[in-house]
């Protein structure tokens, strides 16, 4: 039933055995001329070209049908559907050659420390992964993970389901934003019950700020006769917010019947069809298409830079009278390759004080938004009783408080992304010019460089950001959003809440002032439970900002180092190639330059495989 997506030229089902096999020759090629470093970088690519990661999140209210879902796209009960029971903890899907479940669990009563996997029977999946847990009161259930062999899992989809959010606004919710930041796209499901509520809309846009790709889904179109009309307005509302968002009315239940009468009609009437389809070449499809453009333009770099030096050489041998002239030239492009290396190069130092900047403009705008919170919070205790409204007030904290590390976040990735397309620019600017140095004396580069159009440089610029960016993305940890927010108003808050004292005993002028003591005793008190929730936010908040912060950095300088350290072996080698050249006698510069030819031709050959990979 995964088969009956739409047809399209580059589905991802039409494998990237092509992708693999370039990269394998590039690499071959890499060794083969003794550059281990570049071989090292196709490596990486291959391993992730071979097993690739899609992470698609599915997220919603309560009750709304996510599992039901989940279990209708892989045709087996792998997640728990109940009226009653809800699904208590993530439980991700992705492919496996057999089937097999294991749980990721904690000690209750330490909860804090990693968790464990370990192998549980498939049949108790639904019982892990509800509130049901491991039926051991010790243990706590934080995860559970299935692999099944499924067509529509095998080129790399992993579905996550996720516990109802109970109220979109709420700090469950956050977490689910946090789940959303890394992954590559998520799918909000909401039933065809009702529109959209508003605590809806805003999450939606919350998660398509966060996520790069969202999808909704309509659920359960069987059961409510009148979905058609409540999908007009939920198109409406998305519309008015300025949405481009597609929404996919279907039924899990009539999914599940097409699968077992093996009925294409009914297929494509559940609505899955359609959904098969989105996911495997919109989502499954784009990330196969970004790593097949990666991997393109990194062979592109690994060609020029393997040619680099034959360029010289050929350039030497074929003009010996000025070939000291060239060596002299070659010697500075060396030398300012050394300098994109060393931490004065200006892609280093907008890194570092790019990083410095952010750390303290995300500090301050967490800062602003909690003095913010807190003003409005005293000013609703001075107005009420905490006695009274605490009850109401408390969810209005944790929600606003989350809102607010979300939006911080939100302002933390766009602002490093922005630093590193500034980072890339410079490194581009600075690298570009050393790779056309190694054959400035051939005007005609065997490779086409010359004759690059435009848009091919928009796509390299372009990559490079992308590359920082999905750095950015997978830098944060999330662990804020995941296990935080929750309980810890509960621990801020005292045992035994403003509980009235009342003396029967005193005299009424006495029992008013005692009233309005006791009055002003709890509004302090209030204000204390919210001013110490707040505080311990910030910590944890400005902890993970400047972790994540450091890692983000630390991921972008690896990542440019390792690329100048790359471009310097590139000139090192070219300039000892001149060298020789410039030594040989005219017999064997004759003999040398065939080879040379030779090597060129090899290169220019893998060259061709390449443009071929984006070629349609
Ligand atoms: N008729 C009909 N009922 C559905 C469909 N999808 C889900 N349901 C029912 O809706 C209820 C909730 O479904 P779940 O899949 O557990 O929903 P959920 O969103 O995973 O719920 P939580 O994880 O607890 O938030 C169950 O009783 C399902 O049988 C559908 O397509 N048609
Ligand atoms: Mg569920």
């Amino acid at each position: 039933m995964t088969a009956d997506s739409a047809p399209n030229p580059r589905a991802p089902s039409e494998s990237n055995d092509d992708v693999r096999k370039v990269l394998e020759l590039g690499r071959q090629a890499s060794n083969a001329y003794g550059r281990e470093d570049l071989a090292e970088r196709l490596d990486r690519l291959l391993v992730q070209v071979g097993k690739p990661d899609v992470q698609v999140v599915v997220v919603g209210e309560f009750k709304q049908g996510k599992s039901s879902l989940i279990n209708a796209l892989v045709n087996a009960k792998v997640c728990p559907v109940d009226d009653d029971i809800a699904t208590a903890v993530p439980t991700v899907i992705r492919h496996g050659e057999d089937k097999g479940a294991v749980a990721m669990t904690v000690p209750t009563d330490n909860q804090d420390v990693e968790a464990t996997s370990h192998v549980i029977p498939f049949e108790e999946v639904p019982a892990y992964a509800t509130e049901i847990g491991a039926g051991d009161p010790d243990i706590t259930v934080k995860g559970v993970e299935i692999s099944l062999p499924r067509k529509l899992l095998a080129n790399g989809l992993v579905l996550v389901d996720t516990p109802g959010v109970g109220g979109l606004g709420s700090a469950h919710a956050t977490a689910a934003l946090g789940a959303l930041s890394v992954a590559d796209a998520a799918l909000f499901v909401s039933d065809a019950s009702q529109e959209f509520t508003r605590a809806e809309i805003d999450f939606l846009k919350q998660a398509s700020d966060l996520c790069p790709q969202v999808l909704c889904l309509m659920t359960k179109t069987d059961f409510y006769p009148a979905w058609r009309r409540v999908l007009e307005i939920n198109q409406g509302h998305l519309r008015n917010e300025g949405f481009e968002v597609p929404i996919i009315p279907v039924s899990s239940l009539l999914r599940s019947e097409a699968v077992k009468r093996n009925d294409r009609e009914l297929n494509a009437e559940s609505g899955f069809a359609e959904l098969v389809g989105q996911l495997t070449t919109s989502v499954v499809g784009g990330a196969a298409m970004a790593l097949r453009r990666r991997a393109h333009q990194d062979m592109i770099g690994v060609c020029d830079q393997l040619a680099g030096q034959f360029e010289a050489e050929k350039a030497a041998l074929n003009d010996p009278e000025n070939a000291a002239a060239l060596v002299s030239k070659l010697e500075q492009t060396k030398a300012r390759s050394e300098e994109l290396r060393g931490n004065l190069a200006t892609w280093s130092t907008t890194l570092t004080d790019g990083i410095g900047d952010l750390n303290s403009d995300i500090d301050f705008d967490f800062r602003q938004r909690m003095r913010t919170i807190t003003q409005e919070a005293d000013l609703a205790i001075a107005n009420s009783d905490p006695l009274d409204t605490w009850a109401e007030f408390e969810p209005w904290l944790v929600n606003r408080v989350s809102y607010e590390v979300v939006s911080n976040y939100r302002f933390l990735t766009e602002r490093a992304g922005s630093l590193s397309m500034e980072v890339a620019t410079h490194f581009e600017a600075a690298g570009e010019g050393l790779l056309e140095d190694l054959d400035i004396h051939n005007p005609t580069a065997v490779l086409g460089r010359v004759g690059m159009d435009v848009s091919d440089i928009d796509l390299t610029e372009m990559t490079a950001g992308k590359a920082g960016l999905s750095m950015v993305r997978g830098g944060y940890t999330g662990v804020i959003m995941f296990t935080m927010l929750g309980g810890m108003v509960a621990a801020a808050a005292p045992l035994v809440p403003f509980a009235p004292v009342v003396g029967l005993l005193m005299g009424r002028k006495n029992l008013k002032d005692e009233k309005e003591r006791q009055l002003g005793q709890r509004r302090l008190q209030a204000k204390n439970t919210v001013r110490r929730y707040c505080d311990e936010v910030s910590f944890q908040v400005s902890k993970d900002s400047r972790d994540t912060l450091r890692r983000i950095q630390r991921q972008l300088r690896d990542h440019y180092s390792t690329r100048a350290d790359e471009l310097n072996k590139s000139t090192a080698e070219a300039l000892r190639a001149a060298g020789e050249a410039a030594k040989r006698g005219s017999t064997e510069v004759v003999a040398r330059l065939k080879d040379v030819e030779a090597e060129l031709g090899r290169i220019r050959g893998l060259r061709t495989e390449v443009d071929k990979l984006v070629a349609l």
